[in-house]
This record gives structure tokens, C-alpha cells and sequence, in this order.
């Protein structure tokens, strides 16, 4: 059998931990032939949530997991680690300035970058989940200089996901007949889910395929009528769905969000044509270098890469702008803390 792979998760005994623990357990990121051994890493008052999941996980009985450690100490939870999936995070409470959120946050996200930096193993890759996630990744990035910082991303997956289930309601289609969606910017209300590259139809049986701009708009029954759906109704629908979520079921998404970075992670190793991460900037579509930034992504298995040379028009150049203006505002903040 192959060796087992090491995943440390963060903030375990969270919620979105707790949906994340049973299907890596049961393969479902890494696939059904590799084994697994996890490390949950939790704070002192987290951490009897995170040991009883890890009773659970014995009684789940995994085939492919082969061991489970609990802890609080960052060096021992991501010693050897392969993959690591950083999800505890402060949130920001009432009244808490951004600055305030920010410096909190690199309070965690910078030991534990340093600490990856020197007890993780030679492929790691991270993949931050709690917020502000983008920022929290580049802090993470920015600590570990034993660490390629594009091994760092964070996930913008749930945005993604969620762009593509509004279209299919919207078109009454399925998600395997919508590809191309984007998700541009930060992991905020300011991000810009795009379909302007989206294709819609049986996406493989090639002369069917039409953009998802026409279809919208043979729906609707004008392009003036698609552009309206999508700037007063799609953009901001999923870029508060998070909020929507909290409102409905009374705390925030946790399931959904498990099932964003299980499949980020997959595909990250596993190889996809067309997805969206957020990423360190090299430039790409005029993004600050060394951003982390949310962009259209293929890997060929060997880490995500941004997809170049898509034609922005206006109004997607606008609202990729006013992103990016939020992700070097909260750089800024940060390096005027100290902190990067
Ligand atoms: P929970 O509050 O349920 O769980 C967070 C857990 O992290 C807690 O058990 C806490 O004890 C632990 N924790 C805090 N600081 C830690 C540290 N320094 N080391 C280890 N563990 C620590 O939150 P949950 O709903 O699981 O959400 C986790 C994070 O994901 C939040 O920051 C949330 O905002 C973020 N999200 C990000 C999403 C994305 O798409 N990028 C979507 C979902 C979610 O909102």
C-alpha cells in the first residue's frame, strides 16, 4: 500500500472541520488510493470539540485512515504534513475595526506559517479557508521562508460553486453543463463572480455549447435584460450568499464550505481545466504582484496556475479593480502592523 499522506487540519473543533474530517477520512479529496493520517489542530479551548471528532472518526471505522493525533502545539500538528488546510481563524466580533481583525489574525496565521516553514514536509501545500482569507494566506506565505509562496492559496471554491448554482437555477440546467465561471478578487462582498467566459449545454458534445450569456438572454428575452439579472441579481446574491446563509439557517455556511476546499484540494492534485482560487499574483490581468488574489485556475497536478490571455471588458476591469483596491488596502494594513 501506498504511504500515508499527512493532512493537518486547523480549527478542527470548528464547524467546518467537522465537515471536512469524515470525507477526507473516506477519500473523498484525496482519492481511494491513498491513506491518510490527520492531524487536528485545535487551541486549548477548542480542543475537546476536536477529540471528539477524532472519537468519531474511530467509529467510523476508515479504511483509509490510518492514524489521528490531536493537539494544540502548531509544530507538532503540521510536523511532516503534506497538506494543510488552515480553517481556525478569529472572527471578527462586534465593534472589531478591520485593523483590529487583521492584527488578530496575524497573530495566528504567522506562527503557523512559520511553523509549516519548518517542520512540514518538502511538497507542502496550504490552502487557507478562515478569514480574511486572502490576506490571512499571504501573512501565512510571508512567514514561511523555507516555503514557495505559491504553495499557498485560499479558497474562493464556495464562490465559485455558488456561481454556478445560481445558473443552474437560473437556466434550469445541470452544474455539469455550465463551465468557465470566475471568480476575480478577495474572498468579500467585492469579489466579482464572472460568466462572461461561462459556456452553458452539454459542454462535451461540442455544437450545443452556446455562451452563458446568451442563454441568459434568450431566457430573459433581451441582452439589456441578461446584463440587468447579472449586475442586480447574480453578482450580489453570491457574493452575500454567505450572509443569505447565516440568516436562513441561523450560522454560517459550514457543509458547503467543507465541500469547496475538499474539492479545492482535489483538483488542486488531482488536475482540472478551468476552476477559480485565490492565488499569489505574478502579475496576472495587472494584479499587484504577491497578492493573493482570486482568479481563473487550471493545474495539470502540480499546483494551481492563473489562466491568462481572457478578455476583460469594462465593466469586469471596473469590478476586478475595486478588489483588488480591498486586497492592497488590507496588505497595506497589515505591513503598516509589522506584520509582513
Ligand atoms: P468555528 O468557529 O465553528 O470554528 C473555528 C475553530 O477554529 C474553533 O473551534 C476555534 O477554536 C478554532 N481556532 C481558532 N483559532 C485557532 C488557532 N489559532 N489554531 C487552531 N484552531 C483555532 O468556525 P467555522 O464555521 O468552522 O469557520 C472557520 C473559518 O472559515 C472562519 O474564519 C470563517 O469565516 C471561514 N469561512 C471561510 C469561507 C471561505 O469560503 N473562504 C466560507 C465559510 C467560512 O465563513
Amino acid at each position: 500500500a501506498p504511504q500515508a499522506t499527512t493532512v493537518t487540519v486547523t480549527g478542527a473543533g470548528g464547524q467546518i472541520g467537522y465537515g471536512l474530517l469524515f470525507r477526507i477520512a473516506a477519500g473523498d479529496m484525496l482519492g481511494p488510493d491513498r491513506p491518510v493520517r490527520l492531524r487536528l489542530l485545535e487551541i486549548p479551548q477548542g480542543l475537546k470539540a476536536a477529540e471528539g471528532a477524532a472519537l468519531e472518526l474511530q467509529d467510523g471505522a476508515f479504511s483509509l485512515l490510518e492514524h489521528v493525533e490531536v493537539t494544540d502545539d502548531p509544530r507538532v500538528a503540521f510536523d511532516g504534513c503534506s497538506i494543510a488546510l488552515l480553517v481556525g481563524a478569529r472572527p471578527r466580533s462586534a465593534g472589531m475595526e478591520r485593523a483590529d481583525l487583521l492584527q488578530a489574525n496575524a497573530g495566528i496565521f504567522g506562527p503557523q506559517g512559520a511553523a509549516l516553514s519548518e517542520v512540514a514536509a518538502d511538497d507542502i501545500r496550504a490552502l487557507v479557508v478562515g478569514n480574511p482569507a486572502n490576506t490571512n494566506a499571504l501573512i501565512a506565505a510571508a512567514s514561511a521562508p523555507g516555503i514557495p509562496a505559491d504553495r499557498f492559496s485560499a479558497l474562493t471554491r464556495l464562490d465559485h460553486n455558488r456561481a454556478v448554482g445560481q445558473l443552474v437555477a437560473e437556466l434550469d440546467a445541470r452544474p455539469d453543463d455550465i463551465d468557465g465561471v470566475a471568480i476575480w478578487g478577495n474572498h468579500s462582498s467585492t469579489q466579482f463572480p464572472d460568466v462572461s467566459h461561462a459556456v452553458f449545454g452539454p459542454v462535451k458534445t461540442g455544437p450545443d455549447v452556446t455562451m452563458v450569456f446568451d442563454a441568459l438572454a434568450a431566457k430573459l428575452g433581451s441582452s439589456e435584460a441578461a446584463l440587468a439579472w447579472l449586475d442586480d441579481v447574480f453578482v450580489p446574491r453570491v457574493a452575500q450568499r454567505g450572509a443569505e446563509i447565516i440568516r436562513v439557517r441561523g450560522s454560517s455556511s459550514a457543509a458547503s464550505a467543507a465541500n469547496a476546499a475538499i474539492e479545492h484540494v482535489r483538483d488542486e492534485q488531482g488536475g482540472v481545466a478551468w476552476t477559480s482560487a485565490a492565488v499569489v499574483s505574478h502579475g496576472e490581468y495587472g494584479v499587484p504582484e504577491g497578492l493573493v488574489c482570486s482568479f481563473p485556475v487550471r493545474s495539470d497536478g502540480d499546483g494551481y496556475r492563473v489562466i491568462e490571455g481572457l478578455d476583460l471588458d469594462d465593466r469586469a476591469r471596473a469590478r476586478l479593480a475595486a478588489s483588488v483596491d480591498e486586497l492592497v488596502a488590507e496588505r497595506d494594513a497589515v505591513r503598516a502592523l509589522g506584520v509582513i
